[in-house]
């Protein structure tokens, strides 16, 4: 029977019906049945409907029956609460799975999700940002932008590869977000940057590795660290490490109409917004200016992006709320108006989603490609472009 219920929670996604979600499949009991599909539906569900009560009692009710069932399971539910907008409890969840399995893997993720999500709550993670981030924002300022990037020290040959031309086609001071030791080093020989240690936010595997459920803290952590520069008046352009440049920016975002923040535009999550909207704002590729508009704009996606611990789905979910207004679309790019900022997207011929075309950044997804493979579909060998 719950075939039925996982088809028809799939079929109400569809059609935005969250109530019914999450009313489907907290049929499914326990809940650790679920599966990480449908435990992601699930709190998606959560997300989109957290003020209705039906939901907040399907909740409370799946709560009731399954909290404790396992260590792992408590990390969901604690997540969960947190969608809901309930972080409190969510902590509470958190500190009572750390102690009850203590000496386990659980326990260790645990304590830092509880000491995360209060540190976001209380406002503190934000102050140490600020405070790294002082003397960066405080140098003496010149016209030019300040690069975001973040940086994971595994991906140290595509870290160079991204430099490499990042030199050559733009302009700016690169501050990389180090995520961990292995990165800070890296980005320390290269020079010419400065580093936001980003490592005590992240847990790390026997590896060495980010451990899974701490990766997604990177994303919340650059909308902190955005929102603190464009606070500070800094103009910023961000990138992701996999969104390289292949033209040059410049004269790119000069052709385009003037507009409070350029952005990437793509069609994929969150996919409820992609279908209102035909498309979504994807955060691979942002230049963002510092004006009293945007400002504003990012305090209020800096509290919707530790509800949602996602920047892309936080921020397209503003959009939508806020409404679309005097969308024009044309060869080369879309313009809109929405939450009191204007926005414009080039075209994907020029700022794709894709290793194979793309005039000036093709944000890719590597799937285990070669660095050597890498450059030959993006056509910029070590000679290429000199
Ligand atoms: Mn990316």
């Amino acid at each position: 029977m719950t075939w039925i219920l996982r088809i028809s929670s799939r079929i109400f996604s569809r059609f935005d019906l969250w109530t019914q979600v999450v009313f489907a499949l907290s049929q499914i009991r326990p809940s650790t049945r679920l599966g990480e599909n449908f435990r992601l539906r699930f709190a998606y569900a959560c997300l989109m409907g957290r003020d209705r009560p039906r939901i907040r009692r399907a909740f409370a009710g799946m709560l009731r029956r399954d909290l404790d069932i396992s260590a792992t399971h408590n990390l969901w539910l604690a997540f969960t609460a947190g969608c809901l907008g309930c972080q409190n409890l969510a902590v509470l969840i958190f500190k009572k799975t750390a102690a009850r399995n203590r000496g386990t893997a659980e326990a260790v993720i645990a304590e830092r999700e509880a000491m995360f999500v209060a540190s976001l709550v209380n406002g503190s993670l934000a102050q140490q940002l600020a405070n790294m981030l002082y003397p960066i924002c405080s140098a003496p300022s010149t016209d030019e932008p300040v690069i975001v990037v973040p940086f994971g020290g595994q991906y140290s040959p595509l870290f160079q590869l991204w430099k490499q031309q990042l030199d050559r086609h733009a302009k700016g001071r690169l501050v990389v977000l180090a995520m961990d030791e292995q990165a800070r080093e890296i980005a320390q020989e290269y020079g010419a940057c400065d580093i936001v240690d980003l490592s005590p936010y992240f847990g790390f595997d026997a590896a060495g590795r980010v451990e899974d459920f701490s990766k997604r803290h990177l994303w919340v952590l650059r909308v902190l660290v955005l929102n603190e520069m464009i606070s500070r008046g800094q103009t910023v352009i961000s990138l992701d490490l996999d969104a390289v440049l292949v033209g040059d920016l410049e004269p790119m975002l000069q052709s385009m109409p003037d507009a409070d923040i350029v952005a990437q535009r793509d069609y994929s999550i969150p996919v409820d917004v992609a279908r209102k909207l035909g498309f979504v704002l994807c955060c691979g590729f942002m230049r963002i200016r510092s004006n009293p508009a945007t400002i504003r704009f990012m305090h209020s996606y800096a509290t919707q992006a530790i509800l949602e611990m996602d920047d892309q789905t936080s921020l397209n979910h503003l959009l939508v709320e806020a409404g679309v207004q005097n969308f024009i679309s044309t060869n080369s790019h879309i313009t809109f108006d929405s939450a009191g900022i204007s926005w414009a997207c080039p075209d994907t011929s020029r700022v794709s989603g894709d290793v194979s075309y793309g005039t000036v950044i093709r944000h890719f997804h590597p799937q285990g490609q070669s660095i050597g493979e890498l450059k030959k579909r993006l056509g910029c060998g070590d000679t290429a472009g000199i």
